[in-house]
């Protein structure tokens, strides 16, 4: 292609908004151009990259076995009802009304329709297992759209379905797509880790979440560095251990109270009490299923919603109010799980064994010292309700655990018979028994591989992609375009790399060799080729844009330097 022909606007500077370093490159670079809030064209450069991921995952999804189709994203309201996920999903899914009237959601995802197309057309199990996938557009509106296509609102997702006849399938089906991903991630140049992660509102057992290493990653990751555990901070569990401080015999003082004025907070009664938060049991009221419950915590750590959700059995949690807490004979900022009836209380693990603690003493300006766990809450429930702490152990081989910002790239879920029993797909055995299909589905974000491919290749000035993904693999500059000794060159090298099989771009532009060389680094292909001074003895420069070396090469050597650059 020549540059002069090529739509490629690039940018010296970008709007304030644009946070993430791929958002300003993507932009800087004329990959993208935002239409809307969270809604993107993608110009000649940013298709071409976004095409070879997308000629990644067709190849190892089709070496996988799955096979490609694709589905509408006009999807009948009916199918979304009939799942029961039309009013469970609120205004993230986007809906609208054809012409008759009648109400359609834009695919925010494609469990219903695949599930209802394979009851149509499978029913023997001769005919499973079965993997479908598609490359399609999906639309989730966002509440807050940010960092370009990592959180967008029309996004290009890889989702895959598999369909089984019994678990053991369907662990075979989720090994051969997890196992696709590992490659494809890889083949893309990615940083990134496969983590234990919760499966949220989608139901179904194992999940994990492919995350790609990057500190703008909304996700944490806690990772085992000595062993293979890694999971979503969501679900990560670790091991506690409360130092003999905290944990010291205390001679029989009984529980005492002690005057806190307007002390509410942690930080506020450690420094009042010169103690330890690790020495204060935080008690957080919240509404369970209408029910009142006070979860106890380590003064230094954090209640994990999402398993605290999972102990309690119920699908969503809420604060209790100052009313909520009063009604309960206490008062907000001063909460304590000693002297209240008639409230569940649930125990985080980290307070086990504590002796010397300071709890809420359910009066206004008042804690109680010296709480001793065993003595006072003997029959407390315990439970792992916690964010990992920093500090925490593998609870598998006792190495510190770490963690890590991700961006969450796939995510492969075993979904069981969630959908096919609610949309009534089924097949006949070998005894002529009707069974649910046993299902699993497999996502990628392709637009934001793209982003985190950007996000892990680039420096200050501008990507450096990896070869598999670059939208061209060799940028050729001629320098002083009004020599025709160097255009004739060019021409002769343009042709020959094409034919020999690269993509190169040839930036045949009048512009002064610093714009162009300023340009090349930005838009950062991996070989960068100048036809300048030594035109004339067949010699040209080479700078290898990752490594950053720079050399001279005859001509002669141009076509093998560059297949063994490439490969
Ligand atoms: C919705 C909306 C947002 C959603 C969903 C549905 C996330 C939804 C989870 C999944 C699960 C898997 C197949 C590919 C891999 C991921 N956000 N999820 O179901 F209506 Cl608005 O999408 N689906």
């Amino acid at each position: 292609m020549r540059q002069q022909r090529l739509l490629n606007p690039t940018l010296r500077d970008v709007p304030g908004d644009a946070e993430a370093a791929s958002h300003r490159l993507m932009l800087r670079a004329g990959l993208i151009r935002q239409l809307s809030s969270g809604i993107y064209s993608y110009l000649p450069l940013g298709l071409k990259a976004l095409g070879h991921i997308q000629t990644i995952v067709r190849e190892e999804m089709d070496r996988a076995g799955a096979q490609e189709m694709l589905m509408p994203a006009l999807h009948p309201a009916e199918l979304w009802k009939a799942s029961g996920r039309w009013d469970v999903y609120g205004p993230e899914l986007m809906r609208l009304q054809d012409r008759h009237g009648r109400e359609f959601a834009l695919g925010a995802t494609h469990e219903e329709v695949i599930t209802t197309l394979v009851k149509d057309e499978i029913h023997s199990y001769k005919k499973l297992p079965l993997t479908l996938y598609q490359i399609q557009t999906k639309y989730r509106d966002e509440r807050r759209p940010r960092f370009g296509l990592l959180r967008g609102r029309e996004f290009l997702m890889k989702d895959a379905y598999s369909f089984d006849r019994s678990t053991s399938g369907l662990d075979a089906s989720y090994q051969a797509m997890f196992d696709a991903y590992v490659n494809i991630f890889t083949r893309c140049g990615l940083q990134f880790r496969a983590v234990e992660a919760d499966s949220g509102a989608i139901g179904g057992t194992d999940t994990h979440e492919f995350m790609a290493l990057a500190d703008v990653g909304e996700d944490t990751i806690v990772h085992c560095p000595a062993c293979q555990y890694a999971a979503n901070l969501e679900k990560a569990s670790g091991t506690i251990t409360n130092t003999s401080a905290t944990t010291a015999e205390m001679p029989n003082t009984q529980p005492a109270k002690v005057h806190t004025p307007g002390i509410t907070s942690i930080k506020q009664l450690s420094q009042f009490l010169r103690i330890e938060p690790q020495q204060i049991i935080k008690s957080v009221a919240v509404q369970a299923n209408g029910e009142p419950v006070i979860a106890l915590i380590r003064g230094d750590l954090e209640i994990n919603e999402i398993k605290l959700k999972h102990v309690l059995g119920v699908d969503e949690i809420t604060m209790l109010s100052e009313t909520e807490i009063a009604a309960l004979g206490s008062i907000a900022g001063f909460i304590g799980p000693i002297g209240l009836s008639s409230v569940r209380l649930i125990a985080d693990s980290s307070i086990q064994g504590l002796t010397d603690a300071v709890v809420g003493a359910n009066e206004a300006d008042y804690h109680l010292q010296h709480v001793d766990v065993q003595r006072e809450l003997a029959d407390i429930l315990y439970a792992d309700v916690r964010n990992v702490g920093q500090g925490e152990n593998c609870s598998h081989c006792g190495h510190e655990l770490a963690f890590a910002k991700g961006i969450e790239v796939g995510h492969v879920f075993k979904l069981g018979t969630k959908y096919s029993e609610s949309l009534g797909a089924s097949f006949t055995d070998e005894n002529g028994l009707s069974e649910p299909m046993i299902m699993g589905c497999y996502g990628i974000g392709v637009s934001r591989v793209l982003a985190a491919v950007i996000e892990q290749h680039q420096d200050e000035r501008g990507i450096s992609w990896p070869n598999a993904i670059a939208p061209y693999s060799i940028h050729l500059l001629t320098v002083q375009v009004k020599d025709e000794a160097r255009m004739t060159l060019s021409e002769e090298l343009y042709l020959s790399l094409t034919r020999a099989g690269f993509s190169v771009l040839w930036d045949d532009r009048e512009e002064r060799p610093g714009v162009k060389f300023n340009d090349a680094d930005l838009l950062g292909f991996p070989l960068r080729l100048t036809v300048g001074k030594k035109a004339n003895e067949r010699i040209i420069e080479c700078k290898e844009r990752r490594s950053g070396s720079a050399y001279e090469l005859n001509v002669e050597q141009l076509l093998t330097h560059c297949q063994s650059f490439f490969n």
